[in-house]
């Protein structure tokens, strides 16, 4: 009966063992788990936009097999992130339509439009670096399906983070001109890259229960401090500063201090009304309905190849 079932739940969560797809589960975990999981996939597949803008002006073929080996990365990440969502059991029809109608959200992040190919480190180095922050505690969530894919995403953005790195630290050894470009990138991308943990934990609605149910381990006030600390000495070692007045060591606290990022920027962002937020949803628009006839023509084969076994 569901008392025992809740109970049974509860227990596998004090535990810190996993749900998994077939486990019975509270409607609201469940639902928790397809806005969050649904939203990652989003990302994942909207973030190929801002990088993709550059692949055919790459300063060289290397940089250019780089950068397309990254952008794929990120398209199999959506994937096995809506594969998970469907063991929830939501289609990924379903969720792309839901992103294109905006009723569901992808990270504030990609909102921002790549203006230089120094943009392309910029997004390894501080974007792929967030998000690595934020996920590798999302190998251990309590939901199976999802922290097993967390687990081989997390090792390719490490492989992101520091193609990223590696290009400012080019770029930083080269002309006065690139060193101001990749100063000026990182300038941009700073205070978007500290939105990307979320609200303040004080105007976070769903954190608290997202942590009783081990949904999440880290609040996102306590992650977004993580990559600060892990920035800075990175800025050091390459040679640049993030634009920030307040951002200092605290001996007593045994972290760095920094300044409040603008969240009223933050929720006009979320909100729809960032910079790229338009061109981003109709682009992804665009290339869903220019691919249906290929879904057509693929369930059209299976079904086909399917009465062919039966005869
Ligand atoms: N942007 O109550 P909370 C990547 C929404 S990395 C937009 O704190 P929660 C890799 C939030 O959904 C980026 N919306 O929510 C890559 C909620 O609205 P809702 C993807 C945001 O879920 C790199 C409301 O605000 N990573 O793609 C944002 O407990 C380079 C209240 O917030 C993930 O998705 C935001 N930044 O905590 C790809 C990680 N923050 O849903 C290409 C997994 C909050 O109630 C290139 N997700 N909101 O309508 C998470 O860890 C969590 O969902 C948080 C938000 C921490 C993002």
């Amino acid at each position: 009966n569901e008392t025992e079932l809740e109970a049974q739940f509860a227990d596998t969560i004090s535990r810190k063992d996993r749900i998994e797809p077939r486990d019975w589960m509270p409607e609201k975990y469940r639902k928790t788990l397809v806005r969050q999981v649904a939203q990652h996939a989003h990302s994942e597949i909207i973030g190929m936009q801002p990088e993709g803008n550059w692949i055919s002006r790459a300063p060289s073929l290397r940089r250019k097999a780089i950068l397309l080996a990254k952008v794929q990365d990120e398209a199999g990440h959506g994937l096995y992130l809506y594969s998970a969502a469907e063991t929830l059991g939501a289609t990924r029809d379903e969720l792309t339509e839901k992103l294109i109608a905006g009723k569901q959200k992808y990270s504030s992040i990609f909102n921002y439009p790549t203006l230089s190919y120094t943009d392309v480190g910029t997004i390894g180095w501080l974007v792929d670096g967030a998000a690595i922050c934020n996920q590798v505690p999302l190998c251990r969530t309590s939901f199976g399906p999802y922290g097993r894919a967390m687990i081989r995403i997390c090792k390719e953005e490490s492989f992101h983070q520091r193609q990223g790195y590696e290009l400012l630290m080019t770029m930083m050894r080269g002309t006065e001109e690139q060193r101001a470009s990749v100063q000026e990138s990182v300038n941009r991308f700073w205070w978007p890259s500290l939105m990307m943990f979320g609200p303040p934990d004080d105007d976070s609605p769903n954190t608290e229960q997202s942590m009783e149910w081990g949904i999440k381990t880290h609040t996102n006030d306590e992650l977004r401090q993580k990559f600060v600390d892990m920035s800075v000495p990175q800025a050091e070692a390459l040679g640049v500063t993030f634009p920030d007045e307040g951002l200092k060591w605290n001996e007593e606290r045994g972290h760095y201090d920094f300044s409040t990022p603008d969240w009223d920027e933050f929720w006009a962002v979320v909100k729809g009304n960032g910079p790229c937020n338009e061109q981003r949803v109709a682009h992804r628009k665009r290339a869903w309905d220019e691919g249906a006839w290929v879904r057509e023509a693929a369930l059209a084969f299976a079904e086909n190849s399917a009465a062919d076994t039966e005869n």
